[in-house]
């Protein structure tokens, strides 16, 4: 930890917690569809890009769809997903989460955003911290998404830091995968808590104050 100079966290599902909103979203696509969709579907979705996810739900349809058409699924389904989002305040960022990242930063560690989201900076301004990291790698500006490491790569750039010195704090499996092939530290957090691939695992947002302590 000594040589940790960067935290690179994922957004949805360690900063804040969307996926009752995503489910929702996708639920409403699905229904008027006719696609069968749960909860345990909607799991499969965490730290995924919005095309990998409707590529998933789309195991359980009777026909092909075409490139055009699921394009424009994945637009209904965002469209409905944004104005949920609506619905997200600075209430949604909670003390633990917000007091940890002011502590992190007096400590003197940059703050990055390593997101598959395209909505990251929607989200970000909902919950009040449009503005507050360092950096901001996410859905818009990379071409390959976790497991693939861009999105962290893109961010340790961004921040001009080395891959060595970044901790990366997510709580998907793929999102760990994604950190340990850009050659970074692995926290897990919720379900990647339980994945053996991560170098740290904890329980709460603010154990993070205790690595390298
Ligand atoms: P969007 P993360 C991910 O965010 C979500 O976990 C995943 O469920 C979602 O499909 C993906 O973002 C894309 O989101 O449709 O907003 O571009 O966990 O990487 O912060
Ligand atoms: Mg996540």
């Amino acid at each position: 930890m000594n040589t940790i100079r960067a935290i690179i966290f994922d957004l949805d599902g360690v900063i804040c917690f969307t996926d009752q909103y995503h489910y929702q979203a996708w639920k409403e696509m699905a229904d008027a569809e006719g696609i069968y969709f749960d909860e345990t579907i909607n799991g499969r979705l965490r730290g995924v890009s919005r095309m990998e996810s409707l590529d998933i739900i789309l195991e359980k349809a009777s026909r092909e769809y075409t490139q055009e058409e699921k394009e424009q699924l994945a637009a209904r389904k965002n469209e409905s997903y944004v104005r949920l989002l609506e619905k997200m305040s600075p209430d949604d960022l909670s003390q633990e989460v917000k007091k940890t990242l002011e502590i992190l930063r007096q400590r003197g560690y940059k703050l990055a955003i390593g997101s598959s989201s395209k909505n990251t900076k929607k989200i970000l301004t909902q919950i009040g911290l449009n503005g507050y990291f360092d950096a901001i790698s996410d859905g818009t500006n990379i071409t390959k998404s976790k497991p693939d490491p861009e999105v962290f790569l893109r961010a340790a750039e961004f921040l001009g830091e080395k891959p060595e010195d970044c901790y990366v704090v997510e709580d998907a499996y793929a999102g760990i995968d994604a950190a340990k092939s850009a050659g970074m530290q692995a926290v897990g957090i919720g379900i990647a808590a339980g994945y053996a691939a991560a170098d740290v695992k904890i329980q709460s947002f603010g154990e993070l104050l205790t690595l390298g302590a």
